[in-house]
C-alpha cells in the first residue's frame, strides 16, 4: 500500500469514509482516489457503499445540490442539462493514444501525453467547494464470468444517482475480491455551473467539455458536461473500454439490446440486437409480450459451445419522444407508475408533470424547461423556436420496473443468444426484415456494412447517412478491421452459431412515406423467432432470406386482428431495390478499401459475391424485383 496515498486519504476523509475506503484491500483503488483528491481538491469526500442509507444520501444530495427537483409523482425527479449539452459530444470525445498506436482515421484520437496534460489541467481544483462521490459498480452481473469492476469519482450527485439506477452496486464485491483485479476507472466533474429552469444548475463551461479515454490505463475523464451519455461512467464510456478488452480476449462488447421472444418462459428464444442511438432499439427491447434483459449494451461470450449474453447494465436511459400509451405499453405503464425515475430535458407542466413530444396529441402551451419559464413561441438566442422538450429527452429507470423484465436479468451465466439483429435508419435500401445466409455473410453484409441516418442522440446535423459498423462506430476503441475480424472469428466455426438478421423500421416509398407502422416491429421479431426455431421457410433473394407473404399474414392476424395485411403492402415492403443495394455495396467497398485499417479479406469477397448476385438478378428481372419473382 502506498503510504503517501493512505496519508492523503486519512487527512482528507472523515473517519467513517476513510474506514469504508480502506476496507477495500486494493492499492489501485486507494492510489486513484488519493490522486484525484489531490488534483480536483473537493471540499469533502463521500464513499458510497451498497447500503440503503448511503444510496439515500446520494439521492438527497442530488436535490440539495440542485441537480434534480421533485415532480408530482413520488420518486419522480427532473434534471436539466444545458441546452447545448443534451446529447453525446462526439467531437470532444477522444482516445488518448501513444504516437506508435494507429487506430485509423474513422476514430477520434489524440496524442496521449498531450491529452492527459490538457485534461489534468482542466481538472485542477475543479471540485473546489464540492463533494466528491466515490462509487463502486459492476458491469454485468456480480459473481459472474462477465463481471468487470468499476470505480467512479464524480462531483455530480445526479451522475452518481443515475448510476445507482442503471448499474449493479459492487462495493461488497470490491471488498470481497478487490485485491488484484483489473478495474475500469472514471473521473467526472461537471465544472462551473449556471442556473436553468426550476433553479436547477447546469454545466456552464461547455468549451472545456472533454471526454478523454486512456486505453492504456483503462481510465476515462469527463469534464464540463452533465449529459449522461458523456458522464455516466459505466454507460458508453465503459463500453469503449470493454470493446478494447473484448477484442484482446476474444469475446464481444456490443451496442445491443437483449430480449426474450416467446409466449412462455420455457419456450423463450433470446435475441441480441444492435441499433444506432434513437433507431428503435429500446422500443424493440421493451415490446409488450416479449421480455427484456437489456436495451442498450450486451456482453457476449462463448461458454460451453453456446453464445451467452448479459446486459452490462440493469436500467434504461431511454428516449422519451414518441412514447405513448398505445405503441409502447410496457414503457408507458412503467413511466406512469411510482417507480424511481429521473426525467431529463422534458417540459414540466403546471401540474408538475413531465411532458415530452408525442406523449399526447396536444402540446401544453406553457411550462418550465431548461430555458426557464417556457411558452409556445419562445425563441433561443439564435432566434429559433425552443421546443417544449428536447428531441433527446430521456428517462432513467431500473429495469425491474418494467412489467416484462426477464427473470434472467441478473443470471450470472447469462442467456443463450440464438439470433442477432442489426437495424439502422435506412430510408431506401433494406427490406423490413431479412436473414443472412450464414454467420460470415451476416457479419459482413448486415453488420460491417451497416449505415444509418444521424439522429438527435448526438450533437450535429440530423438525417445524414453515415457508415456505422455494428451500430457501434461511436464507441469503437480498436481499429475497425480488427474489430470486424474479432466478430468473424467469434462464431465462424460454431455449428450452432446465432442466426443473423437485419431489420429496417424506416424504409420509405418513393414519395417519402414510411412503409412500416411503428408497431410492425412486433411482427418482424416474431418472424425471426419462427426462423430460429425452424417453424417457417424463407425466400432466397440475392441479399438474404425474406419472409413468405403467407407466413406473415397469420402473425399480423394474431397481433392486429383488426388490420388486414395486404399483398400490395408486402410487395412494397419486400421489393428488392437493386440499384440502392449496388450503390450501398460500392460505398462500403470504397470505405473499407480507402479508410479502414486491417480490413479482413472476407469482407471484400462476401460483398463482391453479393454484388454479382444482384447484377444477375437485375439482368433477369430488372431494377426493382417483387418478392414473388424469387
Ligand atoms: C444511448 C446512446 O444513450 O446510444 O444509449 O446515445
Ligand atoms: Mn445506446
Amino acid at each position: 500500500m502506498d503510504q503517501d496515498a493512505i496519508g492523503l486519504l486519512e487527512s482528507h476523509l472523515d473517519d467513517k469514509n476513510f474506514k469504508k475506503l480502506i476496507a477495500i484491500d486494493n492499492p489501485r483503488v486507494h492510489d486513484f482516489v488519493a490522486n484525484y483528491i489531490d488534483i480536483c481538491r473537493p471540499a469533502s469526500v463521500f464513499v458510497c457503499t451498497d447500503e440503503k442509507k448511503d444510496i439515500d444520501y446520494i439521492r438527497k444530495s442530488a436535490w440539495r445540490n440542485r441537480e434534480e427537483a421533485p415532480l408530482s409523482m413520488p420518486n419522480h425527479t427532473i434534471h436539466f442539462d444545458n441546452y447545448k449539452d443534451q446529447a453525446r459530444d462526439k467531437d470532444n470525445t477522444k482516445f488518448l493514444l501513444p504516437e506508435s498506436y494507429n487506430i485509423g482515421p474513422e476514430i477520434n484520437a489524440m496524442n496521449r501525453e498531450r491529452g492527459l496534460k490538457e485534461v489534468h489541467k482542466i481538472l485542477h481544483r475543479m471540485m473546489k467547494g464540492r463533494e466528491m462521490y466515490v462509487r463502486f459498480f459492476s458491469l454485468g452481473p456480480t459473481n459472474s464470468p462477465f463481471t468487470i469492476p468499476c470505480l467512479q469519482l464524480t462531483d455530480s450527485a445526479y451522475v452518481a444517482h443515475s448510476e445507482d439506477i442503471l448499474y449493479r452496486q459492487a462495493y461488497d464485491e470490491f471488498v470481497k475480491n478487490g485485491k488484484n483485479r483489473e478495474i475500469f476507472r472514471f473521473v467526472h466533474s461537471q465544472g462551473r455551473l449556471q442556473e436553468a429552469g426550476l433553479d436547477l444548475m447546469v454545466s456552464r463551461d461547455l468549451k472545456k467539455r472533454r471526454v478523454y479515454i486512456d486505453l492504456m490505463e483503462n481510465t476515462i475523464f469527463s469534464t464540463n458536461t452533465q449529459y449522461a451519455g458523456n458522464t455516466v461512467g459505466m454507460k458508453k464510456l465503459a463500453l469503449r473500454l470493454a470493446i478494447n478488452k473484448a477484442s484482446k480476449e476474444g469475446w464481444l462488447a456490443e451496442h445491443m439490446l437483449l430480449m426474450g421472444v416467446g409466449d412462455t418462459q420455457e419456450k423463450m428464444t433470446y435475441f441480441a440486437g444492435a441499433f444506432p442511438s434513437a433507431c428503435g432499439k429500446t422500443s424493440t427491447a421493451t415490446l409488450a409480450g416479449d421480455t427484456i434483459v437489456g436495451d442498450d449494451i450486451a456482453l457476449l461470450r462463448k461458454i460451453n459451445g453456446s453464445i451467452m449474453g448479459v446486459n452490462m447494465e440493469r436500467g434504461i436511459f431511454g428516449i422519451l419522444p414518441g412514447i405513448n400509451a398505445s405503441d409502447d405499453k410496457s414503457q408507458w405503464n412503467a413511466l406512469n407508475s411510482d417507480a424511481e425515475i429521473i426525467f431529463s430535458n422534458i417540459l414540466v407542466t403546471d401540474k408538475n408533470e413531465p411532458y415530452w413530444d408525442g406523449k399526447s396529441d396536444t402540446w401544453p402551451s406553457k411550462g418550465i424547461n431548461h430555458s426557464g419559464d417556457w411558452f409556445d413561441g419562445k425563441l433561443d438566442d439564435m432566434g429559433r423556436k425552443i421546443p417544449p422538450a428536447h428531441k433527446n429527452a430521456r428517462f432513467c429507470m431500473a429495469l425491474e420496473n418494467m412489467e416484462n423484465v426477464d427473470p434472467n436479468l441478473h443470471n450470472p451465466d447469462g442467456v443463450k443468444v440464438s439470433g442477432i439483429i442489426y437495424g439502422g435508419r435506412d430510408s431506401d435500401t433494406f427490406v423490413p426484415v431479412e436473414e443472412a445466409f450464414d454467420w460470415i455473410h451476416g457479419v459482413i453484409t448486415k453488420a460491417a456494412a451497416l449505415e444509418s441516418e444521424t439522429t438527435a442522440a448526438t450533437l450535429g446535423k440530423r438525417g445524414v447517412r453515415k457508415f456505422n459498423p455494428m451500430s457501434n462506430i461511436d464507441f469503437l476503441s480498436v481499429p475497425i478491421g480488427t474489430y470486424i475480424k474479432n466478430h468473424i472469428d467469434f462464431a465462424k466455426d460454431m455449428p450452432d452459431a446465432p442466426r443473423i438478421f437485419s431489420v429496417n423500421y424506416f424504409l420509405k416509398d418513393m414519395s417519402g412515406k414510411y412503409l412500416n407502422h411503428k408497431s410492425d416491429k412486433k411482427i418482424w421479431v416474431r418472424w425471426m423467432d419462427k426462423r430460429v426455431n425452424n417453424e417457417v421457410k424463407a425466400i432466397r433473394t440475392p441479399t438474404g432470406l425474406i419472409p413468405y407473404y403467407d407466413d406473415l399474414v397469420p402473425i399480423f392476424e394474431n397481433f392486429f386482428p383488426d388490420i388486414t395485411y395486404t399483398e400490395d403492402e408486402y410487395i412494397n415492403q419486400f421489393t428488392v431495390r437493386i440499384p440502392q443495394h449496388l450503390a450501398k455495396i460500392k460505398r462500403t467497398l470504397k470505405m473499407y478499401a480507402a479508410r479502414i485499417l486491417y480490413t479482413p479479406e472476407e469482407l471484400f469477397d462476401v460483398l463482391e459475391d453479393q454484388k454479382e448476385r444482384l447484377e444477375d438478378a437485375r439482368d433477369r428481372y430488372g431494377n426493382y424485383v417483387s418478392p414473388f419473382k424469387f
